[in-house]
């Protein structure tokens, strides 16, 4: 385990490029002006704000699915330099969204500094969603359904080299958890490239804890290190009503903050994206709070 200097890095991706629904862009002012850095602090961590990527203005887009690509992809270059060079610096990044497109930059970026050492890496997927589409089998066209695809080396040409590791994540290193709302094309691919996946039925039957120890295991093995993409859709939308896709019969809070604690406890975490905040959905900034409190979870907060 990599000696980490106890600095986390806030950067903000205001950005809903990705996304039909409006709003996810205000998600990185939510989550600053909600508990977080406090929380992060009280844990006797340091908190780096490193500021917001800047994103095009969707209405300075020409209006075609080329343009919103190549846009998301510059937003994604920037992202994936700015992640790596926390992670080559013993900081962990803590990615705050915006439309979950940006997971193809930030995942990128891990995958480049870990690469310089040699090392793969693992990615757990907290997420209602397969986010597995590629342009030509989207049946929506948004880009927030398409990172995971380009980051295992399918897609858009540019958008799925960003990283010096191609392609960035090894599909045996990945692993979703939580997932209810799938197309059939992902689906395909899920079962075409022996996917593990962990849908909201396997939690049902299994729980939690056993899911999570396997998706931690499968994450870390042969990997130097995991990244953490989680979307806030994966926790059920009465807990998380500020989400731009809510989907029923997601995790539990309990659930949630048990999933966080267990990556804790891994030790492995070197990077994590909080995505798909929308706070003209949400009731007085809650579905910011409770994404606070996971995260302080996932960095080792505990009760007792
Ligand atoms: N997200 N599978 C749908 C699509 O449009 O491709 C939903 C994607 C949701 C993406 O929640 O990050
Ligand atoms: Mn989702
Ligand atoms: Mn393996
Ligand atoms: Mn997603």
């Amino acid at each position: 385990v990599k000696p980490w200097t106890g600095t986390v890095q806030l950067i903000g991706v205001p950005m809903d490029l990705g996304a039909s629904r409006r709003g996810v862009d205000m998600g990185p002012s939510a989550m600053r002006l909600s508990s977080l850095t406090a929380q992060l602090e009280r844990l006797g961590l340091a908190v780096q704000d490193a500021g917001n990527v800047p994103v095009p203005d969707r209405t300075s887009l020409a209006n075609e699915p080329r343009a919103v690509l190549d846009a998301i992809t510059e937003v994604c270059i920037d992202l994936a330099d700015r992640t790596a060079a926390a992670v080559r610096a013993g900081i962990r990044p803590l990615v705050l969204g915006g439309d979950h497109s940006l997971a193809a930059g930030s995942v990128a970026g891990t995958a480049t500094a870990l690469a310089e050492r040699g090392q793969r890496t693992g990615l757990i997927w907290l997420d209602a969603h397969a986010d597995l589409n590629t342009p030509q089998s989207s049946l929506s066209g948004n880009v927030h359904g398409m990172p995971v695809a380009h980051l295992l080396g399918f897609g858009h040409r540019p958008l799925r080299q960003l990283s010096t590791a191609i392609p960035a994540v090894s599909p045996e290193h990945l692993v979703y958890v939580g997932l209810r709302d799938l197309d059939d094309a992902e689906r395909a691919m899920i079962r075409e490239l022996g996917l593990h996946a962990y849908t909201m039925r396997d939690i049902d039957e299994r729980g939690l804890r056993a899911v999570m120890d396997e998706a931690v295991s499968i994450a870390t093995d042969g990997t130097g290190g995991v990244h953490v993409s989680c979307d806030a859709d994966w926790v059920d939308p009465a807990e998380a009503p500020g989400v731009g896709t809510p989907v029923r019969g997601g995790a539990t809070l309990r659930e949630a903050h048990l999933a966080m604690e267990i990556v804790h406890d891994s030790g492995a975490m070197v990077a994590m994206d909080l995505v798909e905040i929308n706070p003209i959905l949400d009731r007085q900034n809650q579905t910011a709070e409770l994404c606070a409190e996971l995260i302080a979870s996932a960095f080792g907060r505990r009760i007792l």
